[in-house]
């Protein structure tokens, strides 16, 4: 009975009230709940506390749908939730809890290349002084001698699932996953250039389908400032800034060099800056606008661009957001 449809405003409701949207109780919340301890051994007589499907339909489709009209209007797009993408949201959410940050991630599972540390190695490097990172975030590692000039994380998926449920936590963050950024929204400037105010998006799968099926219009999400973290260059990689070059916003592409770990990590930190107005590049997405070299599986250069995209978002953000409010 407590599951019925309410047949009219005027006929009290007996369906379960689940509250609104932010009346979620946190875990280890005000609520007083069940604990496992008392759970242990009463097995017999367990039950999960009745339910009917649509309200696990619901309790899904509202928050997302109201989270697609609340980001539709963003201060930040972050594009690509890698190594470089999270460092970055983690550092603007928490200097500037005032912005509303979306992340655009093509994959269903974010993280990027975080997930092993190199080939299939479980161990992630970074270089000093990277280390300052995790000490931010709060992840182990463990120095390799006396005078290390780099330090271990255990296993990378350590450093990427602290980072990724820190980012998760903060309530100006909202991730779109299995969602691709397929092109940018320009907007004419006086001197004739172009400056990026926003993402067009599609679901993963049917970006993947554009071959093979029409009529699949993409959303769009507007924004005053872009930080595009999607990697070198691959099937998604290196996605805005080629998309750059054949509108013509930049001339070409410098090309991803060969690896050199010691000049390709200090170039991809201190080269992390705005590339065209509204649109601040980062991680190894920048190797191919500035013929970096690669690093290979040492990710220190990537906690640190996403702590400079993020520095370059607080240096902009005002000017950028008062010049796309005069656009339209
Ligand atoms: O799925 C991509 C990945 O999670 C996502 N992405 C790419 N194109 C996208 C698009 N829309 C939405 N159009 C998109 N998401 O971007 C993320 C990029 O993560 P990454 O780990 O590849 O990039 P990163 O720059 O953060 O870290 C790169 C680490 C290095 S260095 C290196 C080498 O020197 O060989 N290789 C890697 C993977």
């Amino acid at each position: 009975m407590i599951f019925q449809e309410p047949v009219s405003p005027t006929v009290p409701s007996k369906k379960l009230d689940l509250g609104s949207v932010n009346a979620a109780v946190p875990v280890g919340g005000q609520t007083k709940g069940e604990t496992i301890e008392a759970m242990a051994g009463e097995w017999k007589d367990f039950t999960f506390r009745p339910i009917r499907e649509s309200q696990v339909s619901r309790a899904m489709t509202r928050r997302y749908f109201s989270d697609l009209d609340k980001y539709a209007e963003s201060d930040v797009v972050i594009i690509g939730a890698g190594s470089c993408g999270l460092s970055a949201a983690y550092c603007l959410a928490k200097a500037r809890p005032d912005l509303k940050i979306a992340i655009i991630e093509a994959s269903v599972s974010p993280g990027g290349g975080a997930w092993l540390g190199g080939q299939l190695f479980s161990a992630m490097i970074m270089r000093k002084p990277a280390d300052a990172f995790l000490r931010e975030v709060g992840v182990a590692y463990e120095e390799d001698g006396d005078d290390s000039n780099y330090v271990v994380v255990k296993h990378a998926a350590l450093f990427t699932s602290t980072l990724l449920s820190k980012v998760l936590q903060f309530p100006n963050v909202k991730l779109f996953n299995a969602t691709a950024v397929e092109d940018l929204i320009t907007r004419p400037r006086e001197d004739g250039t172009i400056q990026i105010a926003g993402v067009v998006t599609n679901w993963t799968l049917v970006s993947m389908h554009h071959d093979d099926q029409s009529c699949m219009d993409p959303n769009t999400i507007n924004a005053p400032v872009i930080i595009s973290t999607t990697g070198h260059d691959g099937p998604f990689g290196a996605f805005s800034v080629k998309r750059l070059v054949s509108m013509q916003a930049i001339k070409c592409l410098g090309g991803m060099r060969g690896l050199d770990m010691n000049t390709a990590e200090d170039a991809i930190v201190k080269g992390t800056r705005e590339i065209v107005p509204g649109l601040i590049v980062g991680g190894m997405e920048l190797s191919e606008v500035d013929g970096a070299n690669r690093m290979g599986p040492t990710f220190g250069a990537m906690a640190l661009s996403g702590v400079k995209a993020a520095e370059e978002v607080v240096k902009i953000f005002e000017q950028r957001q008062k010049e796309c409010a005069a656009f339209y």
